[in-house]
């Protein structure tokens, strides 16, 4: 049983984050996908999600690629995650490729994996303001 693991907000969940869900499970055969909580969002990352945590851990649970759906509470948390539930595979979409490396030395494979282009929460949003 190969388990891997991803990190996100998944906000206005959109066919870019399915992809990279779709080819994270493909790594694998048990999916965690830690989900970025509303605090965690607007505290670090700056971001006011459309959706509340609990409306987007629905969400992302619904995927059929996704085993298990966990809080991201803080930046720290993956070194501990990796061991917590057992993970082999770190995977994130190439926009923080270098970033996660350090996983390796807790024995975990780190994959980046090219992002879908032309897609994002942002361009979402800028599209329907056009309207
Ligand atoms: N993604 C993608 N293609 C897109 C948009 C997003 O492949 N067009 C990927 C991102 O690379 C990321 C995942 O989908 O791996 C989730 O993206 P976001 O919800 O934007 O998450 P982010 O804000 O990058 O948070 O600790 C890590 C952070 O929680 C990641």
């Amino acid at each position: 049983m190969k388990r891997v693991i991803t990190y996100g907000t998944f906000d206005l969940l959109h066919y870019g984050h399915i992809n990279i869900l779709r080819r994270a499970k493909e790594l694998g055969d048990y999916l965690v996908v830690v989900v970025s909580t509303d605090e965690f969002n607007w505290n670090e990352k700056q971001k006011k999600c459309y959706f509340s945590y609990e409306q987007r851990k629905a969400m992302v649970e619904a995927i059929r690629y996704v085993d298990l759906v966990v809080p991201e509470t803080n930046w720290e948390q993956k070194r501990t995650d990796v061991h917590k539930y057992d993970i082999d595979v770190f995977v994130m979409g190439d926009d923080w490729k270098g970033k996660f490396d350090f996983l390796e030395e807790e024995g975990v494979e780190v994959v980046y994996l090219p992002r879908t282009p032309e897609i994002s929460t942002t361009q979402i949003k800028t599209d329907l303001n056009k309207k």
